[in-house]
């Protein structure tokens, strides 16, 4: 054969239709599938606009032969794919985020000469991204650990990011500390493990030797790191900032969002176990919700004082250590964030999108927080790293919507370039081509706040006291949060393999509560309780208990938001089901159905009820509470079906609400539920008694029970 015959190949319409399922393939000589454009299908093309024909077979001599190299569809397609990856961020890799917007309930023009604060009803667009801050970007949603809570307002002059944590305190006091926190708390340098996780030797070992981290110890082995739903969770800004008005008056802030759902954590086991069944649980749920219209909502709160105030509280405004309880400042409902557009692609959204501490636009301010201005330097060197060139701010979701005129100039992908002739200023163009020029009127001042003092290394001695602070959160918690402090330290501090670290974080305790520390001295079996730690102040034990810190003395009374899984099976009661759906949608939860078999069940009355999750795949830990409706029959299958009886006695142990049928006592029993159940078992014998359950329901978690499923 000739060289440049046509040889070999047959012509798509030469090519054979075959039928899979519902599709119809072109099949290639290979037994390969083809799709086609035609119609609507756009034609694949290659980077360069060259339309493909064929995306299935790299260009090959004969059909068994080497690849030519002069293939550039396959050199591109695969070039492309070999640099996918961007660097994962060094912290807080694991994240979500959201669109929506930010509406000002008043005018803060009192407070603020910021844009977005000034009309009552003015919406700002934003965008949130939630995250954890140990594990990598694969990592489970449900670690142990801090919550990012970063907000990016599209202001009308510029970007305002507030990148806060769901924790109102921090570790450290001095920015030059984070790269040691971080390390240790991370996995360990010569093994690479353990990920996203802070039980191991290396953490507690720094925790311990660091007196001011006790506060956000406590924060971080309470429920708060363990949160249900991203939807249920306060954030912070965590830094003094200031606030500053038209006539340069400046007002101290601290920035708060407040969850309209609620807050709501699970407890540790259930986190063990939802990271197994769903990795994703959190980015799921928001996810879901959004797409559903529930919008999730938090109202920003400020809490303003003044230089007087700052003075004579009893801690430095900033120590990022500390809180100003909401008892002493109350915090100042002044607007909502409601996320109601889900991403249209993650890498191009959720992981290009680069917060700043530094963007902050006219009105806000910084203080001297030592962290905070060390992470104005932070954030913007890291974002040069991760997305590889200063231009990274005109990445969509990076750019301001707000018009903006800069001479920077050049650099990789500088794909918006100043136009006309003038790059630098002054200079002496026509308008038309000169550039833009400063405004004194209406360009950022900073606050001229009065500095003077020696080039000095050293901490303020109003840093210094490491543990009233941590106290009086401990005891504003309920005894169930204080439990489950307890028992976090000691899970923690059990996978610590050196004797001496626990014993350290043990003598830190003392300091904090002697009860907690000898309940946690008890549950790790030390041979004897260490001395206290000597503190750099003395303990202030006067502080009193600020109810605002605990998340279960501050219930949100509703069920709303939260998720119902119904177990059923053949045989199920058709009106129950309806009756039990129509009560929980009411509340405004959802509600899904767990079944033997993904298709479904034929319900009592003879019709077809799709499931949502086989019982394998819809483990009892990603509900908030359970209702078993099986018929005699279906209890029959599943009270020898171990998944069913683990849907039945996790719910139990983790004291969800349970609502279930006559016929599904004997699952119930084969669990381990004992037969006098207690009060957070309902039983459901006609749709009316929908509405028992819901109501037991909106209390989250049976509490009581507790004690009696807890017993180390
Ligand atoms: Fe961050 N932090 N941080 N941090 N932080 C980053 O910036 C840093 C701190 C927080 O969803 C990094 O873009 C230093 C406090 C959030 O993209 C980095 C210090 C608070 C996010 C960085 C702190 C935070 C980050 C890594 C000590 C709560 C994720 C990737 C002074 C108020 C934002 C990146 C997102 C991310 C530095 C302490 C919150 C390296 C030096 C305190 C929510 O720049």
């Amino acid at each position: 054969m000739a060289r440049g015959s046509s040889r070999g190949r047959k012509t798509a319409d030469q090519r054979r239709a075959v039928q899979l399922a519902d599709e119809t393939i072109i099949r290639g000589e290979g037994g390969e599938t083809h799709q086609t454009a035609a119609g609507e299908i756009p034609v694949l093309t290659s980077q360069q606009g060259i339309p493909v024909a064929d995306d299935q077979n790299s260009l090959r001599v004969g059909p068994r032969g080497p690849t030519a190299l002069e293939d550039f569809h396959f050199r591109e397609k695969i070039f492309h794919f070999d640099h996918e990856r961007i660097p994962e961020r060094v912290v807080h890799a694991r994240g979500f985020g959201a669109h929506g917007y930010f509406e000002n309930y008043e005018s803060l023009a009192d407070v603020t000469q910021a844009d977005l604060f000034q009309r009552a009803g003015e919406k700002t667009p934003a965008f949130a991204r939630f995250s954890t801050v140990a594990g990598s970007k694969g990592s489970a949603d449900l670690a142990r650990d801090v919550r990012g809570f970063a907000v990016k307002l599209y202001t009308k002059q510029g970007n305002w990011d507030l990148v806060g944590n769901n924790i109102p305190v921090f570790f450290i006091q001095d920015a030059i500390k984070f790269p040691d926190i971080i390390h240790a708390a991370k996995e360990e340098p010569d093994r690479g493990f353990p990920q996203a996780q802070t039980a191991h030797d290396n953490f507690w070992d720094f925790i311990s030797l660091n007196p001011e981290s006790t506060h956000m110890a406590l924060w971080i082995m309470s429920d708060r790191t363990i949160p249900r739903s991203f939807r249920f969770m306060e954030g912070f800004g965590v830094h003094t900032f200031r606030l500053v008005n038209a006539q340069g008056k400046s007002t101290f802030v601290k920035f708060h969002w407040k969850p309209k759902l609620g807050m709501q954590s699970v407890v540790w086991n259930e986190a063990l176990k939802i990271n197994g069944a769903d990795p994703d649980f959190h980015r799921r749920d928001l996810w879901d919700a959004i797409q559903a219209g529930h919008f999730p909502e938090w109202e920003l709160g400020l809490q303003l004082f003044d230089e007087a105030f700052a003075d004579k509280f009893a801690f430095d405004v900033l120590d990022a250590t500390k809180i100003i309880p909401e008892e002493e400042v109350p915090v100042r409902r002044v607007g909502r964030l409601v996320l109601d557009r889900v991403v249209d692609n993650f890498f191009a959204e959720t992981e290009q999108v680069a917060f700043c501490t530094q963007n902050i636009v006219p009105g806000i301010d910084f203080t001297n927080d030592p962290l905070l201005q060390g992470r104005n330097f932070s954030y913007l060197d890291t974002q040069l790293k991760r997305l590889g060139s200063p231009n990274f701010t005109y990445l969509p979701i990076n750019a301001p919507k707000c018009p903006f005129h800069t001479l920077q100039q050049d650099g990789h992908m500088a794909f918006i370039n100043p136009k006309g002739r003038a790059n630098y200023e002054p200079n002496s163009w026509s308008t038309a081509i000169g550039g833009p020029r400063e405004s004194p009127q209406l360009g950022f001042n900073s606050f001229p706040a009065e500095e003077e003092g020696q080039k000095l290394r050293t901490r303020s001695e109003t840093f210094a006291d490491h543990y009233s602070q941590a106290r009086q959160f401990y005891v504003s918690q309920t005894p169930v949060e204080q439990a489950h402090i307890a028992a976090a330290f000691t899970f923690e501090l059990s996978k610590v393999e050196t004797p001496t670290i626990r014993a350290r974080m043990v003598s830190h305790l003392l300091n904090v509560d002697e009860t907690l520390a000898k309940k946690v001295a008890d549950g790790l079996r030390l041979p004897e309780l260490p001395k206290p730690a000597e503190p750099a102040r003395p303990v202030v034990t006067t502080l009193k208990a600020s109810p605002a810190l605990s998340i279960l003395g501050n219930p949100p009374g509703t069920f709303k938001g939260r998720k119902l899984g119904v177990l059923v099976s053949d045989g199920v009661d058709a009106a129950l089901l309806s009756g039990v759906q129509a009560a929980f949608r009411e509340e405004g939860a959802v509600v899904k159905l767990v079944a033997p078999m993904v298709g479904g069940v034929k319900a009592s009355d003879g019709s077809w009820i799709p499931a949502d999750e086989k019982i394998d795949g819809g483990p009892s830990v990603v509900f908030d509470a359970i209702a078993v409706l099986l018929s005699d029959t279906g209890a029959q299958l599943l009270t020898d079906e171990a998944t069913a009886r683990d849907f039945v006695a996790d719910a139990y142990a983790h004291c969800k609400f349970i609502g279930h049928t006559a016929a599904a006592i004997p699952l119930l029993e084969k669990a381990g539920i004992a037969p006098e159940r207690d009060s957070g078992i309902v039983e459901l014998k006609k749709p009316g008694d929908a509405a028992i359950f819901v109501q037991a329901c909106r209390q989250l978690r049976f509490w009581e029970r507790e004690t009696t499923v807890k017993r180390v």
